[in-house]
């Protein structure tokens, strides 16, 4: 079995570079559009994975990002991260606004969900889903494609960010 784990990986590393990114389809929920989710594939041994998407209120009055979930992890949390001195610097976020006709990002070396203690490795073409919680729009369902692992990315800040945990 862990052969089998780490025959994949080497895999995905090697197809990651030459994958298409699917697309998956905006999500609408009320004021709320989710749109261009993707979570990364992990690699052997890693227990997180990351989540990103872009979330657009067409409202009149903002909204908040409360609370995530899916079934694939045990917990869902919102992180920023930085870069300090040449380090990813993460720090958890409590909830996150979506103002009043603005657009939120979440992609690779900023603002990203982390799935922590994964039930089961993310696998490229797999899709899993995950709900939000917002504080005026309620809860929506959305399916992440999973990506390659080097997907669409400037090398290094992410992929740093990921080893560390
Ligand atoms: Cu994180």
């Amino acid at each position: 079995m862990k052969r089998y784990f780490v025959m994949t990986g080497a895999a995905l590393l090697l197809c990651g570079a030459m994958s298409g990114v699917v697309q998956a389809e905006p999500v609408r929920q009320q004021a709320l559009v989710i749109d261009g989710v993707y979570a990364r594939a992990t690699v052997p041994g890693q227990t997180v994975g990351a989540a990103y998407l872009i979330i657009e209120n067409n409202g009149d009055v903002s909204d908040r990002l409360v609370f995530a979930s899916s079934p694939v992890a045990h917990r869902v949390v919102l992180h920023s991260s930085q870069m300090e001195q040449g380090m990813a610097h993460m720090q958890h976020e409590k909830s996150l606004e979506i103002p009043a006709h603005g657009r939120i990002v979440l992609k690779p070396g900023g603002l990203h969900l982390m799935l922590e203690d994964l039930k089961q490795p993310l696998q490229e073409g797999q899709s899993l889903s995950m709900k939000l919680k917002f504080e005026r729009s309620g809860e929506v369902e959305v399916a992440l494609p999973v990506q390659p692992v080097m997907a669409e990315e400037p090398m290094g800040k992410a992929m740093h960010h990921d080893m560390m945990h």
